[in-house]
C-alpha cells in the first residue's frame, strides 16, 4: 500500500450549494479511495512502479506490463484525475492571472471559453472528463473517456471537470448542463494559474 487518499483541502460542505456535501463525501471517500485501492493492488508485485507518481505512470503506459496496464490506466487515472480535481475547486475566486490572460487570448473572452468548454463537457458521451490543456504552448479543450488523462497524449491539463454521473447525479440527476454551469462558480482560478505556470 503506497498510494494513500489525501484529505480534501476543505470541508465536505465547502462547495454547497453547487456541489452537495453527500456527493463530495461519497465521491472522495468511496470513489477516489477505490481507485487508490485498486491501483495499489495492481502494483503489488511491481516495486519499481510503486515508486512512481500516478501521473508518471500515465505518461509511460506503453511501458507498463500488459497484465496490469489496463488497471494502471483506469485506477492510476482515477487517482491522478481526482487528486488534480479537488484542489482546483473553491468558491468565489476571481478569474484573473496568467491562465485567465491566456484563456482570453485563445478563446476571445471568458464567455467564449465557458461556452466551448461547457459544450465539450455536455456532449461527451458516457463517463469521462473535459479538460483545458496545454499542447506544447497552445491551449485547447479536449475530452477523455473513462479515467484517461491527457498526459498520456503528452498534453498538460490545467483545468478539468469530472462528468461521470457519480460527480453530480445525487443533486442534478440527468441534468449535466446544470452541474457544468455550477462548476463554473467553483473554479479555483489561483490553482489553475499554478497548474498553468507549472506547465508552460
Ligand atoms: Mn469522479
Amino acid at each position: 500500500m503506497i498510494h494513500q487518499l489525501e484529505s480534501l483541502p476543505y470541508s465536505y460542505d465547502a462547495l454547497e450549494p453547487y456541489i452537495d456535501e453527500q456527493t463530495m463525501r461519497i465521491h472522495h471517500t468511496k470513489h477516489h479511495q477505490t481507485y487508490i485501492d485498486k491501483l495499489n493492488a495492481a502494483l503489488e508485485n511491481h516495486s519499481t512502479l510503486q515508486e512512481k507518481s500516478p501521473v508518471d505512470l500515465l505518461k509511460m503506459l506503453d511501458d507498463i506490463p500488459e497484465d496490469i496496464r489496463t488497471a494502471v490506466r483506469n485506477h492510476g487515472g482515477g487517482h491522478a484525475n481526482h487528486s488534480f480535481f479537488w484542489p482546483m475547486l473553491k468558491k468565489e475566486v476571481a478569474f484573473t492571472g496568467p491562465a485567465a490572460d491566456a484563456i482570453c487570448a485563445t478563446f476571445g473572452d471568458f464567455e467564449g471559453f465557458k461556452k466551448s468548454f461547457s459544450d465539450a463537457a455536455t456532449l461527451l458521451f458516457g463517463s469521462g472528463w473535459a479538460w483545458l490543456v496545454l499542447d506544447q504552448d497552445k491551449l485547447e479543450i479536449v475530452t477523455t473517456p473513462n479515467q484517461d488523462n491527457p498526459v498520456s497524449q503528452g498534453k498538460q491539463p490545467i483545468l478539468g471537470i469530472d462528468v461521470w454521473e457519480h460527480a453530480y447525479y445525487l443533486k442534478y440527476q440527468n441534468r449535466r448542463p446544470e452541474y457544468i454551469e455550477s462548476f463554473f462558480r467553483i473554479i479555483h482560478w489561483e490553482k489553475v494559474n499554478q497548474y498553468y505556470q507549472a506547465a508552460v
